[in-house]
């Protein structure tokens, strides 16, 4: 699906407003700091395309942003989000594969639409997207219990949740959304009675923690995969937080009982593989969430970095 594999669209996303905790904005400067950009360039061969800076959005984000039907901060992650959708789209449109570097899941509304739209217009095909989390983010503004937007992505991008008013997201158009049947989670176990209803009456397919248990990794990749269908393009949206916090402590919302490392960097492994991968997005590590002492903001940059690495190829030999 992409005209030159090699080519590699970043966009580095400093911003926090779909939860509450400060510090997930320090997350692309602290994986680049690491080194991730510069092992994608001289040990993976990619050529880099808008990597120059960070954003933060600051001229998008209101004095005044008083929650609407329930969400916190909507203007701001509405603005934000149509900018980032805009940005994605940008690079998607030249052919290039896209990695967005978070920031909170909020995001992956601007990074989803505008992959789906670029998918559209490019190959006249629809978006698939595999999304692994702990949690399902399917929250619509009125089944959500905490207001923050990185629990309602999902419902926003499938058209579950809708509105009108451009500055809350009415922006969002047919051209953005994916369908429910092309959705594929990974790693859940932290889902909100509202939103287990949401996937069951949608009929959307679900590997959680007890599939990987009963299957193995292998078998789930597999199964996910077939779902999606061969030849589709595939848009991957990682969280972090999918791993367990053995791997992954530095994240606003760790739940254990997650996958290994291996786990999670099989998932991209398999991926790549297919040749369909069109993004990917690393979202939710936080590294001023855990004391420098214990190194768990180190090791939650550790592993960021594999899981894209990973997805980018890096173990195929
Ligand atoms: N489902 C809860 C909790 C949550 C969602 N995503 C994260 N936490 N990271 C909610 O707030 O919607
Ligand atoms: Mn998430
Ligand atoms: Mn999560």
């Amino acid at each position: 699906f992409l005209s030159r594999p090699e080519d590699l669209g970043i966009v580095a996303v400093g911003f926090s407003g779909g939860q509450g905790k400060p510090g997930v904005d320090a997350a692309p400067t602290a994986l680049i700091e690491s080194g991730l950009l510069t092992q994608l360039r001289d040990e993976l061969g990619y050529t880099l395309h808008g990597h120059d800076a960070v954003q933060t959005y600051t001229d998008l984000v209101p004095a005044q942003d008083p929650p609407h039907r329930g969400m916190k901060n909507p203007r701001a992650v509405s603005a934000v989000t149509r900018r980032i959708a805009e940005q994605v789209y940008a690079q998607a449109r030249e052919g290039r594969l896209v990695l967005t570097l978070g920031g909170d899941h909020s995001i992956a509304i601007g990074t989803i639409a505008g992959s789906a739209k670029a998918t559209r217009e490019r190959l006249g095909r629809e978006l698939a997207v595999i999304w692994v989390d702990a949690h399902a983010d399917i929250n619509t503004p009125e089944t959500s219990g905490s207001g923050n937007v990185h629990g309602m992505p999902v419902s926003f991008l499938t058209g579950l949740a809708r509105e009108d008013k451009e500055e809350f997201f009415g922006w969002l158009t047919d051209e953005h959304r994916v369908s429910v049947k092309k959705l594929v989670y990974i790693g859940l176990r932290d889902v909100d009675a509202g939103e287990k209803r949401i996937l069951r009456e949608n009929g959307i397919k679900a590997f959680s923690m007890f599939d990987i248990d009963r299957h193995g990794i292998g078998r789930v990749m597999e199964m996910a995969l077939a779902h999606i269908g061969n030849d589709t393009p595939i848009h991957l949206s990682f969280d972090v937080d999918a791993l367990d916090p053995m791997w992954a402590p530095s994240t606003g919302t760790p739940v254990r009982g997650g996958l290994t490392l291996r786990e999670g960097d099989y998932i991209c492994e398999s991926v790549h593989q297919t040749g369909s991968l069109v993004a990917v997005d690393l979202v939710e590590v936080n590294p001023r969430l855990a004391s420098d002492a214990d190194l768990g903001a180190h090791e939650t940059v550790r592993a960021g970095c594999s899981i894209v690495r990973c997805a980018l190829g890096e173990s195929l030999l």
